[in-house]
């Protein structure tokens, strides 16, 4: 009988049990009525609805306690580097004249947990006052414009500092960010005017200057000049100074001179010289870096 009435229990329903009277036989000179055997299975049923009560809320418990525990063996994983790397490695270019709105690639630092709710991060700058970027969520913000070319500045290096906030576990992540280059400079002549004496008889082909030398502050590709002899602009041409027998007249040495490797400075003969036609022949030449192009003359 008390294994029906809990049975209907569990079923959700406390109902009256099938006992019958004639099972229920006197015994000892005793009777056991409907009624008794109705209100004993309604005592066991509430006896037996406090112990399912009691073993229901300790299940929950126990399910807390695991989902918990569970809940802290997956914050383990916060703070570590997508990849199982040991270190963060991204790149941004170098900043256009005064911008600081670049974006590194990627764009987030690749460390799990959510930094609003799960984790703390914060950049640390050894051996620098004022930070060079600051965080945005996971993204790296540039604080100030930054150069690749003036100090040669091929990387950053810094500190993530990152703190998962349920342990309060604080780890400490290595930052490299590779600056990479932009064709922001020009080639600049140096050493100039350039000048030099040519024997009228000079055979085409050889080489009577080599010192023309432009640099340009980018890197790679960005900072290999060429040079190249193009025409001029008409100015100082003529014969404009001194008279008679010391009379100068000037050319331009656009096709009379060429510098046949590009990436020297070298200038060779191209035509045939004649001193008494010209004394003095004046050459322009262009030192090039891709769309950038610095003229001397
Ligand atoms: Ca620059
Ligand atoms: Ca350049
Ligand atoms: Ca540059």
């Amino acid at each position: 009988r008390l294994i029906r009435c809990r049975w209907h229990f569990f079923h959700g329903r406390l109902v009256k049990p099938a006992v019958k009277t004639e099972t229920s036989a006197p015994r000892l000179g005793h009777s056991v009525t409907n009624r008794q055997v109705d209100r004993t299975c309604i005592i066991e049923s509430i006896f037996s609805n406090a112990i399912v009560l009691t073993m229901t809320r300790w299940f929950w418990c126990v399910m807390c306690v695991i989902l918990h525990l569970r809940n802290v063996h997956s914050k383990v994983g916060l703070c570590e580097v997508e990849g199982g790397q040991s270190n963060i490695i991204l790149d941004i270019e170098e900043s256009r004249g005064n911008a600081i709105d670049q974006k590194t690639v990627p764009e987030e630092l690749p460390v799990s947990g959510d930094p609003y709710n799960e984790t703390m991060l914060e950049l640390i700058f050894p051996g620098r006052t004022i930070p060079l970027f600051k965080l945005n969520g996971k993204n790296l913000q540039l604080l100030e414009p930054l150069d690749r070319d003036d100090e040669n500045l091929s990387h950053v290096v810094f500190q993530l500092s990152c703190t998962v906030k349920l342990t309060n576990k604080k780890r400490m992540i290595p930052v490299i960010v590779r600056v990479s280059d932009i064709n922001d400079n020009a080639p600049k002549f140096i050493n100039t005017p350039y000048e030099t004496t040519v024997p009228e008889l000079t055979p085409v082909g050889s080489t009577i200057f080599k010192n023309v030398d432009a640099i340009d502050a980018d890197a790679g590709v960005n900072g290999i000049v060429e040079y190249s002899i193009a025409p001029g602009d008409g100015s100082r041409i003529g014969s404009n100074e001194g008279v008679g027998r010391n009379r100068i007249t000037t050319v331009d040495g656009y096709g009379y001179f060429s510098i046949n490797l590009p990436h020297q400075g070298q200038v060779t003969v191209n035509r045939t010289l004649d001193y008494e036609r010209t004394q003095r022949y004046l050459v322009t030449i262009l030192a090039s870096v891709s769309f950038d192009l610095m003229l001397i003359k």
